[in-house]
Parts: structure tokens; C-alpha cells; sequence
């Protein structure tokens, strides 16, 4: 006996290989202790609902998907920076602004400043935002403490919110993010700190799954993050890399050598970056939320990656300054005006590859048995029509691990 079905709908598996979206017309998905126990044509269905499962429930008419996952943000951080937004259409400079205090070193200071629970308060809306439009994953970066004490309180901040919203939360250390005031001027001194304390630290409190970087001539050269990197593989975590995102630093290659689960940005990646991306089986993490903001114009090398076969997710980045975006639908549809992804592409990039990209691809990302039970119901006559509106969220109800989260 199955605890709930859901019949009459149609649904966007996306299993790989066969039709787009793994689209499946009057289907059934039945599940079981939070797991997908069954998944195919309402017609072959080994019996009645009704004597199949504990609950039926009527999807007809709708479509159901993966849940959705976010699997790059900074969504925990304090404070704000639209004043900073406005500063820059009235024509200051960014250097002008970082000078005057402003830019990612005054959200460093106002998550330092932020007690826990101000934290917490501050970036719920934030995640409500996305749970809202179907997201039922995210990946949540530290980085805007830089010391102990606030790197460690952003990532329980990130925990407590994913037990408070009933979301799945997976969290990132990313102290190499940028050159903390205290050790301005001294770069090695700083990144010797991220290896042998704050790195340690998070990892032994159990608060990380995995170690990022930003890898860039305004933040940390390919030397200093391959530090990070040998630390983070002899505490066991996995990697992955803010790369080529204003220039290419071979940041690409770099994390593809160290087995990274992602490389992130990539405007800047050449063909051996791809190149070594396929190899290693990263996925390629496009941001096309942080494209725009930055009025970027330099495309990341979307045909490439196709045709070398790298998995391309699609994330939020949601963040203070580059990506004030808490809306994955939103960032379905850039993908697609802004990168010339297809709608199947994009919807991918939120769930089989983002899965992929967090190291949770054998059990999120698409419908098939055995999978976790995260789905979202939509009121869409076809699935294109996630990424092709803009501004609308046709989003009925999410389940996760079996149970109703919105
Ligand atoms: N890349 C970015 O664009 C952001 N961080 C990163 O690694 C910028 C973050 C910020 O401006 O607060
Ligand atoms: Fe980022």
C-alpha cells in the first residue's frame, strides 16, 4: 500500500534520453515513506488508486515536476545594497563606492554586525520568495563573514531556515570569497587562515558540504584557491568554483582538475575549459541573474558546452550586489532570452543538473522510482511556459519528501 497518488495529470519526469521533459501524458506517480514508488501511464497502473494507495489526489489538467533546486546562492547575509544601486545610476564608480565603503566589504560588516536570530529574520523572506515558485533544494554560500565566528553563524543560519521552511538545505564554506579588511594588503596570510582555521572550523562543527572559491583577479588567483582546494579534498569535501566569471583565469580547468561538482559563471571559459569540464564530469553552472545585473556582455560558451556534453544547471546567485534575485522563474526565462537556452535546457538546469551540481543527482532532479518525493504541481498547459512568462508564478502546491510544503 502506497501512502498517496497523484492521477490524472501530466508529467515532466526529466529522465534523460527520451521524450522532452521525459514527458508523460496521463501519468500516475505514486509515493511511498517519502520516496517515488511508482511513476508511468495512469493506464498502466498495477490496480484501482483508490486500492493502491492511502490518499488519491486529482492533478488533472496540471503538470507535475521535480521540485525545483537553487544550487548556487548567498541568500543568508545582512543589511542591503540598494542605496549602492542607486549611488551607481547616479554614476558613481564601484571603485568610487568600494572606497566609500560600500560594495561586498559593507556586507561583510553588516553580517558581522547582524546577531543570529537578525540573520535569520533578514533572510527568511528571502527563501520564502523561492519556496514560493517551487524550489524545495538550495545551496546556501557563506562568505560574507570571512572570520570564524560569522562564516559558522552563516551556515547554521542556513541550516535553521532550511528546517524552518521545510526546504532541503545544502550549505557551502566560502571564505575564500574575498580579502577581509584585517589581512588587507595580505592575501597568502589570509588564505593560510581559510586552511587552517576557518576551513577546519566550519568543517568540524558539520556545517559544510562542500568548499567554494572565487577565483578572479579582484578576489583569489588560480595558486591561492588550489590551496583551498588540497585542504578541502584532505577534510573530504567535495568542490566547486567561482570561475571565469570577468576573465579567464583558467579557473575552469582548475576546478575540472580537482574533480570540482560545479564550476560557476564561466562567461569567460575557453574550449579547453570546457574541455577539461567534460572530462571530469562538472557541471557547468550558468547565472544569469548576475549577467544582467552586471550588464555583462560577454556570453558564457552555451554551444560548447552542449556539444562537449557538460550538464548546464541554472541558478539564482542570489546575493547583495551582483544578483538581488529571489526568483528562479525569472532566472528560467534569462536563461533562455539572455543565453539562448531552449525551455527543456533551462528547465534541466533546475533540476536534473542542479541536482547533479550539489552531488545529490542519484536521488533529486527527476521523477523515477526511488527518487525523493519533492515535486511541484503547476497550473501550465505545457511545460514551456515555466520559462517562457515572465512575472507570473503559476506554481498550485510543492511536496516534499511525500508531504505538502506549500
Ligand atoms: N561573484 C559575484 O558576482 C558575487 N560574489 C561572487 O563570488 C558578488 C558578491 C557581492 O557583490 O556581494
Ligand atoms: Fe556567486
Amino acid at each position: 500500500m502506497w501512502d498517496d497518488i497523484w492521477t490524472g495529470g501530466d508529467i515532466a519526469t526529466m529522465t534523460p534520453g527520451g521524450p522532452l521533459y521525459g514527458a508523460i501524458r496521463g501519468g500516475a506517480l505514486a509515493v511511498a515513506g517519502g520516496t517515488i514508488a511508482w511513476v508511468g501511464k495512469l493506464a498502466d497502473l498495477p490496480g484501482r488508486p483508490r486500492e493502491l494507495a492511502a490518499r488519491v489526489h486529482d492533478a488533472s489538467g496540471r503538470w507535475i515536476t521535480p521540485g525545483l533546486i537553487d544550487c548556487h546562492t548567498h541568500l543568508v547575509y545582512g543589511g542591503n545594497r540598494a542605496r549602492e544601486f542607486e549611488m551607481r545610476l547616479e554614476g558613481a564608480s564601484y571603485e568610487a563606492i568600494a572606497r566609500a565603503g560600500g560594495g561586498i566589504v559593507s556586507t561583510v560588516g553588516a553580517t558581522r554586525a547582524a546577531t543570529e536570530d537578525d540573520l535569520f529574520a533578514e533572510s527568511k523572506p528571502r527563501l520564502a520568495a523561492l519556496a514560493r515558485e517551487g524550489v524545495t533544494t538550495i545551496e546556501i554560500k557563506s562568505g560574507y563573514g570571512l572570520d570564524i565566528e560569522t562564516e559558522l553563524k552563516q551556515l547554521r543560519v542556513a541550516r535553521r531556515l532550511g528546517e524552518a521552511l521545510g526546504m532541503a538545505v545544502r550549505t557551502t564554506f566560502l571564505g575564500a570569497h574575498a580579502l577581509p579588511a584585517e589581512f588587507a594588503g595580505r592575501p597568502d596570510d589570509y588564505i593560510d587562515f581559510v586552511c587552517n582555521e576557518s576551513l577546519p572550523a566550519a568543517a568540524d562543527a558539520g556545517l559544510t558540504d562542500a568548499v567554494d572559491a572565487f577565483c578572479e583577479s579582484i578576489a583569489f588567483s588560480p595558486a591561492q584557491t588550489a590551496r583551498v582546494f588540497d585542504r578541502a579534498k584532505a577534510l573530504g569535501l567535495p568542490v566547486k568554483l567561482h570561475a571565469d566569471q570577468l576573465s579567464d583565469l583558467g579557473g575552469a580547468a582548475l576546478a575540472a582538475g580537482y574533480g570540482a561538482l560545479s564550476a560557476d559563471h564561466l562567461e569567460y571559459t575557453g574550449a579547453s575549459g570546457v574541455r577539461a569540464m567534460a572530462e571530469a564530469g562538472t557541471v557547468a553552472v550558468l547565472l544569469p541573474g548576475a549577467f544582467y545585473t552586471l550588464r555583462e556582455t560577454q556570453l558564457p560558451p552555451v554551444e560548447l558546452f552542449r556539444e562537449h556534453g557538460v550538464p548546464i544547471a541554472i541558478a539564482t546567485d542570489s546575493n547583495p550586489g551582483s544578483s538581488p534575485v529571489t526568483s528562479i522563474l525569472l532566472v528560467l526565462n534569462m536563461a533562455c532570452t539572455l543565453f539562448r537556452m531552449t525551455p527543456g535546457e533551462a528547465l534541466a538546469g533546475v533540476t536534473r543538473n542542479a541536482a547533479r551540481a550539489l552531488g545529490i543527482g542519484d536521488t533529486h532532479g527527476v521523477l523515477a522510482e526511488g527518487m525523493a518525493a519533492d515535486l511541484c504541481l503547476w497550473d501550465i498547459t505545457e511545460p514551456a511556459e515555466l520559462a517562457y512568462r515572465i512575472g507570473f508564478n503559476p506554481l498550485v502546491r510543492t511536496i516534499r519528501e511525500g508531504i505538502s510544503a506549500v
